[in-house]
């Protein structure tokens, strides 16, 4: 498998404002150009963004993305005015284990829509990633073309914190870029952990990216993955012997076979690409297209959206339960020593847990 070759790119290309790539380069000049820019209002937020002013876009994600509670108050507010103009876009999620050819894909199928007069924006989940400056300017440089075009908005994945709080930050990002006009949505993430369970709870159509050659668990990718794809698409094809594509086809034909059928009604299937002489690629796009039409067709659409956000409801909820729980300050202080009472075998889990709990509840 190729591996990303990640460092020593340098590169002037156009990178999409956000927290992470900025203090992942020098986090004094962040801080500082932040600071000397003008506060603004939730109005004007709200009108930036329904005006497709990127800057104003990215300026809105950021506060989406900052721990500071002001920030995210005020990233709330600008949500609640954005939701009228959300929900427009068709979501995609694209997954696959590292080097599968993810960004590369999306580079590739995401000039293709773009010249069919879509507007795109590319979020990444991957809570895993510490960003290093040179991880992003890797992923820029798979999408050259897509982070200079004026219809593509890429985003990297926030970091820090649970894959509960990386997938919120995502969640509300789509609302942002929905309100700004942008009408596909692809997020990508790697197909290794629990992430693609949450990018898959939060679009209409999962893509996962396979390779020839290579069975599924040397490729990393659990079962429970394949059964959530409503395509495996077998990239890198011109790299590969007939022989083995045909070979990987079939063998992932017969693995769909093996799992119920699927809620929306539509029949999962095996395709084949090239992200790099682009073979495939306008097929992909027309079989999702498929898809949207059936699921719209049938109702699915509608009731898998429904479904996904009382889900955010109820996940945001326990989000924000955990987080408070773990940030109060009886509880921070008992924490260690209750946890080193369970291993030495003095407290059970149940009773320490208890323990931690009441003092969070006889904290206020
Ligand atoms: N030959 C060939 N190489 C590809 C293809 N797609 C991606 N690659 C290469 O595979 C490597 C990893 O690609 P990348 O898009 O970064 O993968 P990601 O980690 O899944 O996002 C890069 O060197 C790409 O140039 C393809 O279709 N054919
Ligand atoms: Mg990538």
């Amino acid at each position: 498998m190729t591996k990303p070759s990640d460092s020593n790119n340098d590169s002037s290309l156009s990178v999409t404002d956000g927290v992470n790539q900025q203090s992942a380069i020098n986090p004094q000049i962040t801080n500082r150009s932040n600071n000397e820019r003008k506060t603004l209002s939730v109005d004007e937020y709200v009108q930036g963004i329904k005006t497709g002013d990127r800057t104003i876009l990215s300026r809105a994600i950021t506060l989406i993305e900052s721990t500071k509670p002001s920030d995210r108050e005020l990233a709330q507010d600008i949500i609640e005015q954005c939701l009228p103009d959300t929900g427009n876009s068709i979501r995609i999620g694209i997954t696959g284990v590292p080097g599968v050819g993810k960004s590369t894909f999306i580079e590739s199928l995401g000039n293709h829509i773009i010249e069919e007069g879509k507007k795109l924006a590319v979020l990444a989940i991957d809570p895993s990633s510490t960003r290093t400056k040179g991880s992003i300017l890797g992923d820029k440089t798979r999408m050259e073309k897509l982070a200079t075009n004026d219809n593509a908005f890429i985003r990297p994945s926030p970091t820090g914190g649970s894959l509960g709080g990386v997938a919120r930050k995502t969640r509300e990002t789509i609302y942002l870029c929905e309100a700004a006009g942008y009408n596909t949505i692809f997020i990508e993430t790697v197909g290794v952990g629990q992430s693609e369970t949450t990018v898959h709870s939060m679009v209409d159509f999962f893509l996962l990216l396979m390779l020839a050659g290579a069975g599924d668990e040397l490729q990393g990718i659990k079962r429970g993955i394949m059964e959530m794809a409503d395509t495996i698409a077998i990239n890198k094809i011109d790299e590969a012997t007939e022989k083995a594509v045909t070979q990987a086809v079939r063998e992932y034909k017969n693995a769909l076979h093996l799992y119920p059928e699927m809620k929306s009604g539509w029949e999962p299937k095996v395709t084949t690409c090239s992200a790099i002489t682009e073979e495939g690629i306008e097929d992909i796009w027309n079989t999702i297209q498929e898809y949207i039409s059936l699921t719209k067709e049938n109702g699915y659409f509608q009731n898998n959206r429904n479904r996904q956000a009382k889900h955010w409801m109820y996940d945001t909820i326990s989000n924000q339960l955990r987080e408070r729980f773990y940030d109060n300050p009886a509880v921070k202080e008992q924490q260690e020593h209750i946890e080193q009472q369970v291993l030495d075998g003095k407290l059970s889990s149940f009773k320490a847990a208890q323990k931690l709990l009441e003092s969070y509840f006889n904290s206020f």
